[in-house]
Protein backbone atom coordinates (compact mmCIF):
# COMPACT_ATOMS: atom_id res chain seq x y z
CA UNK A 1 0.00 0.00 0.00
CA UNK A 2 1.43 3.52 -0.63
CA UNK A 3 0.29 7.02 0.45
CA UNK A 4 1.40 9.81 -1.56
CA UNK A 5 0.55 13.49 -0.41
CA UNK A 6 -0.30 16.02 -3.13
CA UNK A 7 -1.26 19.23 -1.41
CA UNK A 8 -0.46 20.71 1.90
CA UNK A 9 -2.61 24.12 3.31
CA UNK A 10 -0.80 26.57 4.76
CA UNK A 11 -2.75 27.73 7.22
CA UNK A 12 -3.85 24.43 9.18
CA UNK A 13 -2.40 20.73 8.98
CA UNK A 14 -4.75 19.86 6.22
CA UNK A 15 -3.32 17.48 3.69
CA UNK A 16 -4.91 15.99 0.59
CA UNK A 17 -3.42 12.79 -1.15
CA UNK A 18 -4.19 9.25 -2.46
CA UNK A 19 -3.99 5.70 -0.90
CA UNK A 20 -3.54 2.87 -3.50
CA UNK A 21 -4.50 -0.76 -2.61
CA UNK A 22 -5.14 -3.64 -4.97
CA UNK A 23 -8.44 -2.80 -4.98
CA UNK A 24 -8.15 0.38 -6.26
CA UNK A 25 -6.87 4.00 -5.26
CA UNK A 26 -8.57 6.55 -2.52
CA UNK A 27 -8.24 10.13 -2.50
CA UNK A 28 -7.81 11.62 1.15
CA UNK A 29 -9.63 12.98 2.91
CA UNK A 30 -12.06 10.15 2.81
CA UNK A 31 -15.26 9.24 4.63
CA UNK A 32 -15.70 5.65 4.66
CA UNK A 33 -19.65 4.43 4.98
CA UNK A 34 -20.13 1.78 7.63
CA UNK A 35 -20.91 -1.56 6.42
CA UNK A 36 -20.77 -3.71 9.75
CA UNK A 37 -22.37 -7.17 8.47
CA UNK A 38 -21.27 -6.88 4.81
CA UNK A 39 -23.54 -4.06 4.01
CA UNK A 40 -24.18 -0.58 4.57
CA UNK A 41 -27.85 -0.13 6.12
CA UNK A 42 -30.70 0.16 3.29
CA UNK A 43 -27.74 0.96 0.73
CA UNK A 44 -27.33 -1.46 -2.26
CA UNK A 45 -23.51 -1.89 -4.22
CA UNK A 46 -24.22 -0.01 -7.21
CA UNK A 47 -25.77 3.16 -5.01
CA UNK A 48 -22.70 3.43 -3.22
CA UNK A 49 -20.70 2.99 -6.20
CA UNK A 50 -22.25 5.15 -8.24
CA UNK A 51 -24.56 8.00 -6.64
CA UNK A 52 -22.78 8.18 -3.14
CA UNK A 53 -19.33 7.57 -4.95
CA UNK A 54 -18.02 6.12 -2.28
CA UNK A 55 -14.43 4.99 -2.45
CA UNK A 56 -13.90 2.38 0.86
CA UNK A 57 -16.17 0.65 3.26
CA UNK A 58 -15.98 -0.62 6.37
CA UNK A 59 -16.73 -3.99 7.56
CA UNK A 60 -16.86 -5.35 11.32
CA UNK A 61 -15.22 -8.52 12.61
CA UNK A 62 -16.93 -9.13 15.53
CA UNK A 63 -20.37 -8.97 13.53
CA UNK A 64 -19.07 -10.99 10.27
CA UNK A 65 -17.04 -13.68 12.45
CA UNK A 66 -20.18 -14.19 14.19
CA UNK A 67 -22.37 -14.30 11.34
CA UNK A 68 -22.25 -15.38 8.46
CA UNK A 69 -18.93 -16.85 9.83
CA UNK A 70 -15.36 -17.45 8.25
CA UNK A 71 -16.98 -20.77 6.52
CA UNK A 72 -19.11 -18.67 4.08
CA UNK A 73 -16.63 -16.22 3.70
CA UNK A 74 -14.03 -18.24 2.74
CA UNK A 75 -16.11 -20.47 0.44
CA UNK A 76 -17.04 -17.06 -1.11
CA UNK A 77 -13.51 -15.87 -1.64
CA UNK A 78 -13.92 -13.37 0.86
CA UNK A 79 -15.90 -10.18 1.73
CA UNK A 80 -15.41 -8.42 -1.78
CA UNK A 81 -16.61 -11.47 -3.75
CA UNK A 82 -19.37 -12.31 -1.23
CA UNK A 83 -21.14 -8.75 -0.89
CA UNK A 84 -19.96 -7.74 -4.67
CA UNK A 85 -17.67 -4.65 -3.31
CA UNK A 86 -14.90 -4.27 -5.59
CA UNK A 87 -13.40 -1.50 -4.09
CA UNK A 88 -11.23 -1.18 -0.85
CA UNK A 89 -12.30 -2.46 2.61
CA UNK A 90 -11.58 -2.08 5.91
CA UNK A 91 -12.54 -4.36 8.91
CA UNK A 92 -12.77 -2.75 12.25
CA UNK A 93 -11.00 -5.64 14.59
CA UNK A 94 -13.82 -5.89 17.27
CA UNK A 95 -11.85 -3.96 20.00
CA UNK A 96 -14.59 -1.61 20.09
CA UNK A 97 -17.97 -3.88 19.27
CA UNK A 98 -17.11 -6.65 21.98
CA UNK A 99 -17.17 -3.68 24.21
CA UNK A 100 -20.45 -1.89 22.83
CA UNK A 101 -22.50 -4.55 22.12
CA UNK A 102 -21.99 -7.98 23.31
CA UNK A 103 -23.73 -8.50 27.10
CA UNK A 104 -20.68 -10.34 29.47
CA UNK A 105 -17.42 -10.08 29.08
CA UNK A 106 -13.83 -10.78 30.37
CA UNK A 107 -10.75 -8.45 29.25
CA UNK A 108 -7.32 -10.82 30.56
CA UNK A 109 -3.95 -10.41 28.71
CA UNK A 110 -4.59 -13.38 27.16
CA UNK A 111 -7.72 -11.54 25.03
CA UNK A 112 -11.42 -10.83 25.60
CA UNK A 113 -13.98 -14.04 26.29
CA UNK A 114 -17.34 -12.23 25.07
CA UNK A 115 -20.98 -13.80 24.86
CA UNK A 116 -22.62 -13.21 21.26
CA UNK A 117 -25.55 -11.00 20.96
CA UNK A 118 -26.99 -13.50 18.45
CA UNK A 119 -27.39 -16.33 20.52
CA UNK A 120 -25.57 -15.69 23.63
CA UNK A 121 -22.54 -18.80 22.63
CA UNK A 122 -19.21 -17.96 24.12
CA UNK A 123 -16.08 -16.41 21.75
CA UNK A 124 -12.00 -15.70 22.26
CA UNK A 125 -11.12 -12.82 20.27
CA UNK A 126 -7.03 -12.80 21.28
CA UNK A 127 -4.69 -10.55 18.98
CA UNK A 128 -3.48 -13.20 17.02
CA UNK A 129 -7.16 -14.62 16.56
CA UNK A 130 -8.26 -11.27 15.36
CA UNK A 131 -5.32 -10.89 12.39
CA UNK A 132 -5.85 -14.56 11.49
CA UNK A 133 -10.24 -13.63 11.39
CA UNK A 134 -9.51 -10.33 9.34
CA UNK A 135 -7.12 -11.95 6.90
CA UNK A 136 -9.93 -14.86 6.24
CA UNK A 137 -12.79 -11.71 5.82
CA UNK A 138 -10.16 -10.10 3.22
CA UNK A 139 -9.61 -6.62 3.95
CA UNK A 140 -7.51 -4.47 2.43
CA UNK A 141 -6.73 -2.53 5.77
CA UNK A 142 -6.82 -5.02 9.13
CA UNK A 143 -7.04 -3.02 12.39
CA UNK A 144 -4.97 -3.74 15.54
CA UNK A 145 -6.85 -5.61 18.29
CA UNK A 146 -6.95 -2.54 20.85
CA UNK A 147 -9.24 -1.56 24.35
CA UNK A 148 -11.57 1.34 23.60
CA UNK A 149 -11.60 3.20 27.17
CA UNK A 150 -15.20 4.49 27.79
CA UNK A 151 -15.13 7.89 29.33
CA UNK A 152 -14.74 8.84 31.52
CA UNK A 153 -12.19 6.89 32.55
CA UNK A 154 -9.60 6.95 35.45
CA UNK A 155 -6.12 7.69 34.96
CA UNK A 156 -4.84 4.11 36.50
CA UNK A 157 -7.19 2.09 34.30
CA UNK A 158 -6.03 4.24 30.90
CA UNK A 159 -2.54 3.89 31.75
CA UNK A 160 -2.56 0.42 31.93
CA UNK A 161 -5.20 -0.84 29.77
CA UNK A 162 -3.07 1.50 26.78
CA UNK A 163 0.01 -0.73 28.12
CA UNK A 164 -2.19 -3.62 27.43
CA UNK A 165 -2.89 -2.67 24.02
CA UNK A 166 0.53 -1.93 23.09
CA UNK A 167 1.45 -5.88 24.34
CA UNK A 168 -1.60 -6.47 22.25
CA UNK A 169 -0.10 -4.55 19.00
CA UNK A 170 3.20 -6.79 18.68
CA UNK A 171 1.47 -9.56 19.27
CA UNK A 172 -0.81 -8.75 16.39
CA UNK A 173 2.14 -7.65 14.19
CA UNK A 174 4.01 -10.65 14.97
CA UNK A 175 0.78 -12.80 13.94
CA UNK A 176 0.43 -10.46 10.73
CA UNK A 177 3.97 -10.61 9.92
CA UNK A 178 3.81 -14.52 9.43
CA UNK A 179 0.93 -15.16 8.07
CA UNK A 180 -0.42 -14.54 4.61
CA UNK A 181 -3.53 -13.38 2.89
CA UNK A 182 -6.11 -15.89 1.37
CA UNK A 183 -6.75 -14.42 -1.47
CA UNK A 184 -3.48 -13.01 -3.80
CA UNK A 185 -3.58 -9.31 -2.63
CA UNK A 186 -1.96 -7.20 -0.67
CA UNK A 187 -3.50 -6.59 2.81
CA UNK A 188 -2.21 -3.66 5.31
CA UNK A 189 -2.46 -3.45 9.48
CA UNK A 190 -3.15 -0.39 11.24
CA UNK A 191 -2.47 -0.26 14.58
CA UNK A 192 -4.10 1.95 17.33
CA UNK A 193 -3.20 5.24 19.17
CA UNK A 194 -5.52 4.82 22.86
CA UNK A 195 -4.28 7.03 25.78
CA UNK A 196 -8.36 8.25 27.20
CA UNK A 197 -7.99 12.08 27.31
CA UNK A 198 -4.84 12.01 29.45
CA UNK A 199 -1.70 13.96 27.46
CA UNK A 200 1.08 12.30 28.15
CA UNK A 201 -0.46 8.91 27.81
CA UNK A 202 -1.51 10.12 24.26
CA UNK A 203 2.08 11.13 24.10
CA UNK A 204 3.50 7.71 24.62
CA UNK A 205 0.90 5.97 22.28
CA UNK A 206 1.54 7.66 19.71
CA UNK A 207 5.08 7.47 19.81
CA UNK A 208 4.38 3.57 20.59
CA UNK A 209 2.41 3.16 17.57
CA UNK A 210 4.53 5.39 14.96
CA UNK A 211 7.59 3.41 16.47
CA UNK A 212 6.11 0.94 14.61
CA UNK A 213 6.21 1.76 11.02
CA UNK A 214 3.16 0.78 9.77
CA UNK A 215 1.50 1.51 6.34
CA UNK A 216 -1.19 3.66 8.86
CA UNK A 217 -2.01 4.92 11.83
CA UNK A 218 -5.23 5.13 13.46
CA UNK A 219 -6.63 6.88 16.25
CA UNK A 220 -8.95 5.14 18.71
CA UNK A 221 -10.48 5.91 21.96
CA UNK A 222 -12.38 9.52 21.29
CA UNK A 223 -15.77 10.57 20.06
CA UNK A 224 -16.69 8.26 23.19
CA UNK A 225 -18.96 10.88 25.00
CA UNK A 226 -15.95 13.46 26.21
CA UNK A 227 -16.31 16.75 25.05
CA UNK A 228 -15.36 17.81 21.23
CA UNK A 229 -12.58 20.58 22.78
CA UNK A 230 -10.90 17.64 23.74
CA UNK A 231 -11.39 14.93 21.33
CA UNK A 232 -9.57 17.72 18.81
CA UNK A 233 -6.70 18.29 21.58
CA UNK A 234 -5.72 14.96 21.57
CA UNK A 235 -6.22 14.51 17.57
CA UNK A 236 -4.13 17.09 17.79
CA UNK A 237 -1.14 16.26 19.91
CA UNK A 238 -1.54 12.81 18.29
CA UNK A 239 -1.32 14.12 14.75
CA UNK A 240 2.05 15.90 15.83
CA UNK A 241 3.40 12.62 16.17
CA UNK A 242 2.57 9.98 13.88
CA UNK A 243 4.02 10.29 10.99
CA UNK A 244 3.63 12.66 8.30
CA UNK A 245 3.77 10.21 4.97
CA UNK A 246 1.52 7.59 6.44
CA UNK A 247 -2.32 8.28 6.43
CA UNK A 248 -4.16 8.73 9.89
CA UNK A 249 -7.63 7.29 10.52
CA UNK A 250 -9.78 8.79 12.76
CA UNK A 251 -11.84 5.86 13.81
CA UNK A 252 -15.70 6.22 14.48
CA UNK A 253 -15.81 10.65 13.72
CA UNK A 254 -18.37 12.15 13.96
CA UNK A 255 -20.35 14.75 12.81
CA UNK A 256 -19.53 17.37 9.76
CA UNK A 257 -17.72 19.71 11.93
CA UNK A 258 -16.10 17.35 13.58
CA UNK A 259 -14.51 15.64 10.25
CA UNK A 260 -13.76 19.39 8.71
CA UNK A 261 -11.82 20.53 12.26
CA UNK A 262 -10.01 17.22 12.20
CA UNK A 263 -9.40 17.42 8.36
CA UNK A 264 -7.00 20.92 9.74
CA UNK A 265 -5.58 19.07 11.78
CA UNK A 266 -4.23 16.01 9.87
CA UNK A 267 -6.64 13.39 9.53
CA UNK A 268 -6.93 11.50 6.32
CA UNK A 269 -9.69 8.74 7.00
CA UNK A 270 -12.94 8.82 9.26
CA UNK A 271 -15.89 6.54 9.40
CA UNK A 272 -18.85 6.61 11.42
CA UNK A 273 -22.53 5.18 11.89
CA UNK A 274 -24.07 8.72 12.42
CA UNK A 275 -25.07 9.48 8.02
CA UNK A 276 -26.56 6.14 8.13
CA UNK A 277 -28.25 5.50 11.51
CA UNK A 278 -29.64 9.31 11.70
CA UNK A 279 -30.73 8.83 8.25
CA UNK A 280 -33.21 5.94 9.98
CA UNK A 281 -34.05 8.71 12.45
CA UNK A 282 -35.04 11.39 9.64
CA UNK A 283 -32.11 13.58 10.33
CA UNK A 284 -30.25 14.74 7.34
CA UNK A 285 -26.88 16.50 6.66
CA UNK A 286 -27.53 18.91 3.81
CA UNK A 287 -25.35 21.84 2.27
CA UNK A 288 -27.56 24.34 3.91
CA UNK A 289 -27.65 22.97 7.37
CA UNK A 290 -29.33 20.10 9.33
CA UNK A 291 -32.91 19.02 8.38
CA UNK A 292 -34.90 17.28 11.29
CA UNK A 293 -37.49 16.16 8.43
CA UNK A 294 -39.99 14.55 10.63
CA UNK A 295 -40.99 18.45 11.57
CA UNK A 296 -44.20 19.65 10.68
CA UNK A 297 -42.45 22.47 8.36
CA UNK A 298 -41.73 20.27 5.67
CA UNK A 299 -45.26 18.51 5.41
CA UNK A 300 -45.58 20.48 2.48
CA UNK A 301 -42.33 21.41 0.80
CA UNK A 302 -42.44 20.41 -2.27
CA UNK A 303 -38.88 21.22 -3.02
CA UNK A 304 -36.33 18.74 -3.25
CA UNK A 305 -34.29 17.23 -0.68
CA UNK A 306 -31.23 19.21 -1.45
CA UNK A 307 -30.53 20.25 -5.23
CA UNK A 308 -26.75 21.10 -4.60
CA UNK A 309 -25.35 17.58 -4.34
CA UNK A 310 -27.32 16.30 -7.97
CA UNK A 311 -27.81 12.70 -6.61
CA UNK A 312 -30.81 10.96 -8.15
CA UNK A 313 -32.32 10.79 -4.65
CA UNK A 314 -31.50 14.41 -4.04
CA UNK A 315 -33.35 15.91 -7.17
CA UNK A 316 -36.19 13.51 -7.98
CA UNK A 317 -37.49 13.50 -4.33
CA UNK A 318 -39.24 15.96 -2.06
CA UNK A 319 -38.85 16.96 1.54
CA UNK A 320 -42.01 16.32 2.02
CA UNK A 321 -42.47 13.23 0.08
CA UNK A 322 -39.10 11.58 2.48
CA UNK A 323 -41.28 13.41 5.70
CA UNK A 324 -44.37 10.95 4.71
CA UNK A 325 -42.38 7.92 4.30
CA UNK A 326 -40.09 8.53 7.37
CA UNK A 327 -43.06 9.35 9.47
CA UNK A 328 -44.96 5.84 7.93
CA UNK A 329 -42.17 4.11 8.90
CA UNK A 330 -41.52 3.00 5.09
CA UNK A 331 -38.38 1.74 4.00
CA UNK A 332 -38.31 3.69 1.15
CA UNK A 333 -37.45 6.41 3.44
CA UNK A 334 -34.72 4.28 5.20
CA UNK A 335 -33.08 3.88 1.56
CA UNK A 336 -33.88 7.76 0.51
CA UNK A 337 -32.41 9.38 3.74
CA UNK A 338 -29.41 6.98 3.93
CA UNK A 339 -28.54 7.78 0.46
CA UNK A 340 -28.71 11.31 0.86
CA UNK A 341 -26.67 11.48 3.38
CA UNK A 342 -23.67 9.41 2.73
CA UNK A 343 -23.34 11.45 -0.35
CA UNK A 344 -23.33 14.43 1.37
CA UNK A 345 -20.56 12.78 3.91
CA UNK A 346 -18.71 12.25 0.59
CA UNK A 347 -19.46 15.84 -0.86
CA UNK A 348 -18.04 17.13 2.42
CA UNK A 349 -14.85 15.23 2.20
CA UNK A 350 -14.23 16.09 -1.56
CA UNK A 351 -15.25 19.30 -1.30
CA UNK A 352 -12.51 19.82 1.44
CA UNK A 353 -10.11 17.83 -0.80
CA UNK A 354 -10.80 20.49 -3.43
CA UNK A 355 -10.42 23.49 -1.42
CA UNK A 356 -6.91 22.44 0.15
CA UNK A 357 -5.79 21.90 -3.41
CA UNK A 358 -6.35 25.22 -4.41
CA UNK A 359 -5.31 26.10 -1.16
CA UNK A 360 -8.16 28.14 0.86
CA UNK A 361 -8.89 25.04 2.75
CA UNK A 362 -8.90 27.01 6.62
CA UNK A 363 -11.17 30.23 5.54
CA UNK A 364 -13.91 27.74 3.56
CA UNK A 365 -13.67 25.68 6.72
CA UNK A 366 -14.64 28.63 8.87
CA UNK A 367 -17.32 28.74 6.78
CA UNK A 368 -18.64 25.75 6.37
CA UNK A 369 -18.62 24.48 9.96
CA UNK A 370 -21.14 27.39 11.01
CA UNK A 371 -23.01 26.23 7.80
CA UNK A 372 -23.39 22.69 8.46
CA UNK A 373 -24.22 23.09 11.55
CA UNK A 374 -27.39 25.08 11.47
CA UNK A 375 -30.84 23.73 12.37
CA UNK A 376 -33.52 24.91 9.27
N1 LIG B 1 -11.06 1.15 18.56
C1 LIG B 1 -11.53 0.36 17.54
N2 LIG B 1 -12.59 0.71 16.80
C2 LIG B 1 -13.21 1.88 17.08
C3 LIG B 1 -12.77 2.74 18.10
C4 LIG B 1 -11.63 2.35 18.90
O1 LIG B 1 -11.18 3.03 19.82
C5 LIG B 1 -13.64 3.84 18.10
C6 LIG B 1 -13.62 5.00 19.02
N3 LIG B 1 -14.29 6.11 18.54
C7 LIG B 1 -14.57 3.62 17.06
N4 LIG B 1 -14.29 2.44 16.47
N5 LIG B 1 -10.91 -0.80 17.29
Amino acid sequence: MQFTISNKDKNSNARAGELTTEHGNIKTPIFMPVGTAGSVKAVHQRELKEDIQAQIILGNTYHLYLRPGLDVLQKAGGLHKFNGWEKPILTDSGGYQVYSLSGTRKIKEEGVTFKSHIDGSSHIFSPEGVMDIQRKIGADIIMAFDECTPYPCDYEYARKSMDMTHRWLDRCIQQFDTTEGHYGYEQSLFPIVQGSTYKDLRKRSAEEIASKDRAGNAIGGLSVGEPAEDMYEMTELVCDILPQDKPRYLMGVGTPANILECIALGVDMFDCVMPTRNARNGMLFTTEGIINIKNKKWEDDFSPIDPTLGTYVDTFYTKAYLRHLIHSKEILGAQIASIHNLTFYLWLVEQAREQITSGTFYEWKEKMVKKLMTRL
